[in-house]
């Protein structure tokens, strides 16, 4: 039986990729920091199988213990700083985690080592955030970076170090460059989930209104459950490789709007939108599309949910989330 040990396992993506594992008949550990973390009795309660483990991507010591306790086959990198518009006030911060965590993590693994003829593998969790502005479309894995945001910086250092030390050491290191995953447990401060969230409470009367910032943003929005199967495909490989992931089609915030709106009965949804200059970036990625067919051509992976199906899955989930309250 395979072990994994996951980072970010109260995450959106740790969620679904212990879920993944689990099916497959993994032993899953996941690492949470801090002290009496409430995301950690959710993810107890939600996931009894989960062994949860202490450790901090800011602490090198603390990752090497955890490693050297789980003897994992696998190691997932997804625990940083997620939130673009966080890292503009918290850059250090941001720095810290989302950067040099992921040089910890690797340093851990060359520390504690693994079996001779089962070296620990490393998935490191790059984003389309380093792409930023944009030098060409749709962005493949040869397309240069040019992150526009402490947290595109921060995931722009973890790549290249996880492709370093892939070739320096000959780790079994490899990463996913993942376009804009979504679903229903996606966290509020997202712009799809608080839109799903908002739409679901407007639609049932509960309130009227969402403030939003740029509604001109394009992303390439697919659904997180197809996207953690990519990054267990890219850790069954003969070679680590890096690995667009992507669904190759975006879309604007305002059309996540039209269709959101429209699964309450909507289809004027302009009074219940305020424009919330506080939410704009102090530099914005405009437009993001990715190419995935590398992907498709090498781990035979592609996307099973579209974009209609994403946001009708998470307007419904939020309407069962608020009417389930609603009857308490
Ligand atoms: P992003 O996701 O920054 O692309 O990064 P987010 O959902 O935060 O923003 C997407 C776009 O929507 C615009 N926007 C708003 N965003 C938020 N959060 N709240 C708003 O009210 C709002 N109004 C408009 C944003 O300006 C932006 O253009 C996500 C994160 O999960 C990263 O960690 C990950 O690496 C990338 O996706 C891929």
């Amino acid at each position: 039986m395979k072990k994994a040990l996951i980072t970010g396992i109260t995450g959106q993506d740790g969620r679904h990729l212990a879920e993944l594992l689990h099916s497959k008949g993994y032993t899953v550990f996941g690492m949470v920091k801090g002290q009496n973390n409430p995301r950690a009795e959710q993810i107890r309660t939600d996931f009894p199988y989960i062994e949860l483990i202490s450790g901090d991507l800011a602490d090198v010591l603390s990752l090497g213990t955890a490693i050297e306790f789980a003897q994992p086959d696998e190691v997932y990198n997804l625990g940083a700083v997620t939130y673009v518009a966080f890292s503009f006030s918290q850059a250090e911060l941001t720095a810290n985690t989302t950067g040099l965590g992921v040089l910890r993590m690797l340093e851990a693994i060359r520390m504690v080592g693994g079996q001779q003829n089962n070296p620990i593998r490393f998935y490191q969790a790059s984003s389309s955030e380093m792409f930023g502005m944009v030098r060409e479309t749709p962005q493949t894995e040869l397309t240069p970076f040019h992150p526009r945001s402490p947290y595109g910086c921060a995931k722009v250092f973890g790549h290249n170090v996880t492709v370093n030390y892939r070739e320096s050491y000959g780790l079994y290191a490899c990463s996913g460059i993942l376009f804009n995953h979504e679903g229903p447990w996606r966290g509020l401060e997202f712009v799809t989930r608080k839109i799903s969230s908002a739409v679901a409470r407007i639609g049932l009367g509960l309130q009227d209104s969402v403030a939003l910032g740029n509604l001109d943003a394009k992303r390439d929005w697919g659904f997180a459950g197809d996207y953690v199967k990519a990054m267990w495909m890219m850790m069954q490989q003969d070679q680590a490789d890096d690995f667009v992931v992507a669904t190759g089609i975006s879309h604007s915030v305002r059309e996540f709007l039209d269709l959101a709106f429209a699964e309450v009965g909507i289809d004027d949804w302009s009074r219940h939108v305020v424009l919330d200059p506080s939410m704009l970036r102090p530099a914005e990625v405009d437009v993001l599309v990715g190419d995935a067919s590398k992907a498709a051509r090498e781990l035979g992976w592609k996307p099973e949910v579209d974009f209609p199906q994403l946001v009708k899955m998470m307007v419904r989930h939020d309407l069962a989330v608020e009417s389930a309250k609603l009857s308490k």
